[in-house]
């Protein structure tokens, strides 16, 4: 036996093979390699949603349900390499939500926790524990485990953002649990802006005991992470292989955001070759501003702003911006870190 050959099934062995079978049992040498294997095995493959397709599909399902009767309005963005599975890696979920105006997503909670990435329209709200929030494209909103939330739009414009959940990791551990408030929205018991008042200054209110790991900010305002991007542009310190990256973070103890999510924003300047990297967190882009291509396990991949796509865990990943770009993603980073597996490699080669 090794690790990377599977023993030779002779006739004798395989009879036996067959005998244990029927009674709930398996031998560990011929599957070996496939439960333990030297490195990261992955059904998730690399793959593109065009906004530009995606967009006429979302909103022609706007005209066969409403969002109240889907409870969400959503097109859940599915890895080819999983079909029927909910999924976009193998331990998240994404998906684009739509809310048309005068609409409202009710108010429900679930163990799940979720983030929107802004992509189309303006001013509709979320709401999480009494407080709305009005999302603004490139606004990284977050929806901590257990919160009421429900989303309305009171603009003339449908509002487009792509959702992402934990939704595999929470099946993985068999440990979800929701429920309907009861009515469609929840009361509003703070002020807009609140949250980002008292979180959001790099300051905290001086007794602040924390409620559960997502951080008390719920909005991140994309002017905020565009201006930080902006200021540090101009110290032309590129990273080689993330250019300029920051990560969403808990202002209460710089953990990510949320416990089972990090995300992040990344600027990449024009004519930018990042150099290869790979790492055991397969992510989610999405590009907020530019164009350009990424290479994923050796595919190209072209983008422009909005378009989704997907790099598994351990492939090998670069970007090409042909114009200055800004990238957000996702991954299941910080639960990789919490448990001491994450791993991430700067590669010298192109591969
Ligand atoms: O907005 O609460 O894409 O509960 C999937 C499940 C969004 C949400 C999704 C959800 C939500």
């Amino acid at each position: 036996m090794s690790i990377t050959e599977t023993p030779e099934v002779t006739p004798e062995r395989a009879r036996y093979y067959d005998k244990i079978q029927g009674q709930n049992l398996s031998p560990l040498w011929m599957v070996f390699n496939r439960l333990i294997s030297r490195e990261p095995r992955s059904d998730c493959r690399p793959h593109l949603w065009s906004y530009a397709e995606l967009k006429p599909l979302l909103l022609e399902a706007g005209g066969l349900i409403t969002a109240k009767e889907a409870e969400r309005r959503v097109l859940i963005l599915e890895n080819p390499g999983m079909p029927d599975s909910g999924r976009i890696t193998t331990s998240l979920y994404a998906g684009l939500q739509l809310v048309l105006p005068g609409e409202v997503a009710p108010a429900h909670r679930h163990t799940q926790t979720a983030l929107r990435f802004v992509m189309d329209g303006n001013g509709a709200y979320t709401a999480v524990n009494g407080e709305r929030t009005l999302m603004a494209p490139g606004d990284f909103v977050i929806t901590p485990p257990w919160a009421w939330h429900d989303h309305g739009n009171d603009t003339a414009e449908p509002m487009i953002w792509m959702d992402g959940l934990d939704i595999p990791i929470l099946q993985f551990f068999d440990a979800s649990f929701a429920e309907p408030y009861g009515a469609d929205e929840q009361p509003v018991t703070r002020q807009t802006g609140d949250s980002l008042a008292r979180y959001g200054a790099n300051m905290l209110p001086v007794d602040h005991a924390p409620d559960g790991l997502a951080s008390p900010i719920f909005n991140y305002p994309y002017v905020l992470s565009r201006e930080a991007l902006e200021k540090m542009k101009s110290q032309q310190e590129w990273d080689p292989c993330h250019g300029l990256k920051l990560r969403y973070v808990n202002p209460v103890d710089g953990a990510a955001a949320m416990p089972t999510i990090s995300a992040f924003i990344q600027l990449l300047p024009a004519g930018f070759a990042s150099a290869p990297y790979r790492s055991t967190d397969a992510t989610v882009f999405s590009p907020v501003e530019g164009s350009g291509y990424s290479m994923i396990g050796g595919e190209r991949f072209d983008w422009v702003e909005r378009d989704v796509f997907v790099a598994p865990s351990w492939a090998t990943v670069t970007h090409h911006p042909e114009s200055e770009s800004v990238l957000f993603s996702f991954s299941d980073r910080t639960c990789q870190q919490k448990l001491g597996i994450f791993r991430e490699q700067r590669l010298t080669d192109p591969s």
